[in-house]
């Protein structure tokens, strides 16, 4: 029999989580013929709740889940893994001033590294879904100094299936004919979705839409903003669509991206782009076997230079402020 894959999630008692478990343990991340081990995070009250979650997990009597552990040390979950997917994240609450939300998410982080470098397995791969995702990232690949950086990365996949999804949509086509997608820069407000490069049904899709005001003044805010979109109609934020990008960017990460196509990840910046050196920033990418390359070669016309350079500015800006803080 083949040995089980070690994933390691945490936050495993969230909304997202309650999504993301049932996905995985069913084969949608690695297939009907890979079996999982779960290896399950939360805080210490949470862990509760995660013990039904747990139960229900066992009750689908998947073919594929091969165990459940679970726990809050995370020098224990993260043993042996070959998948981490940092779910689990400090929310911002009333009140909170953004240093605040960062050293409150740079205690998580750092601490997640350091167990991450100590105790996963030689061929781990992490993908940071919990906000603010790319610092998050940053913070805990700099505590895991002996992970390679390049084994890191933030989910920007749930903006760039947005972003299709918005586009198909307009144009009324299948999202299975839109291709080359790009969210440049960081996982907010400021992310750009790149259209000048997107293809529709093997046509340029800016020419496509041939509207530069819906593409300026609906196509990017509704992108970037429908974070709260969904908040404001389901109470609630993104849970199973945000699960469901935490899949697709993990599977395409280890399994490969479709050959004509290319898929959103922030990764870190290698100054391709003019993206500065060391931040972890979404490009273009494409993957194949556990890693990534960014691709090369792309006309940055003024529009998407500013807006770019905009992204990254906020980034830099996050990365000084999280050093200040002693966290990286
Ligand atoms: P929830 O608040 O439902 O769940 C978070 C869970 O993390 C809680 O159960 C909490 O106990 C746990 N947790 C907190 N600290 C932990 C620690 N140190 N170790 C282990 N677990 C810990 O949030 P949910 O809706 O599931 O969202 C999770 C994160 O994803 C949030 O940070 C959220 O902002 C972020 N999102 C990121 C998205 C993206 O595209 N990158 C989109 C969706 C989502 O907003």
């Amino acid at each position: 029999s083949t040995t089980p894959v070690k994933v390691a999630v945490t936050g495993a008692a969230g909304q997202i989580g309650y999504s993301l478990l049932f996905r995985i343990a069913c084969g949608d991340l690695l297939g009907p013929d890979t079996p999982v081990q779960l290896q399950l995070l939360e805080i210490e009250p949470a862990l509760k709740a995660l013990e039904g979650t747990v139960m229900e997990l066992n009750d689908c009597a998947f073919p594929t889940l091969a165990g459940v552990e679970i726990g809050s040390d995370p020098n224990k979950i993260f043993d042996g893994a070959n998948l981490a997917l940092l779910v689990g994240a400090r929310p911002r609450t009333k009140g909170m001033e953004r240093g605040d939300l960062l050293s409150a998410n740079g205690a998580i982080f750092t601490g997640q590294g350091k167990a991450l470098n100590d105790h996963a397995a030689d061929d781990i791969r992490v993908g940071v879904t919990g906000n603010p995702a790319n610092t998050n990232a940053l913070i805990a690949s700099t505590n895991a100094p002996d992970i390679p950086k390049e084994r890191f990365s933030a989910l920007t996949r749930l903006d760039h299936n947005r972003a299709i999804s918005q586009l198909s949509e307009k144009l009324g086509v299948p999202v299975t004919e839109i291709k080359k997608m790009t969210i440049w820069g960081n996982h907010s407000a400021t992310q750009f979705p790149d259209l000048f490069h997107a293809e529709v049904d093997g046509k340029n899709a800016y020419d496509a839409v041939g509207d530069q005001d819906w593409y300026a003044d609906t196509f990017i805010p509704t992108v970037a903003k429908r974070g709260a979109a969904i908040i404001e109609a389901r109470g609630a934020s993104s849970a199973a669509s945000a699960a469901s990008a935490t899949i697709d960017a993990a599977r395409d990460w280890l399994l490969g991206s479709a050959a004509d196509d290319w898929v959103s990840m922030a990764v870190v910046s290698d100054g391709s782009y003019g993206v500065a050196e060391g931040i972890i920033s979404s490009f273009p990418v494409v993957t194949k076997n556990g890693d990534w390359e960014i691709v090369q070669g792309l006309e940055i016309n003024d529009f998407s230079r500013g807006k770019i350079d905009a992204s990254v500015a906020e980034l830099v800006e996050e990365r000084d402020a999280v050093k200040e803080l002693g966290l990286i």
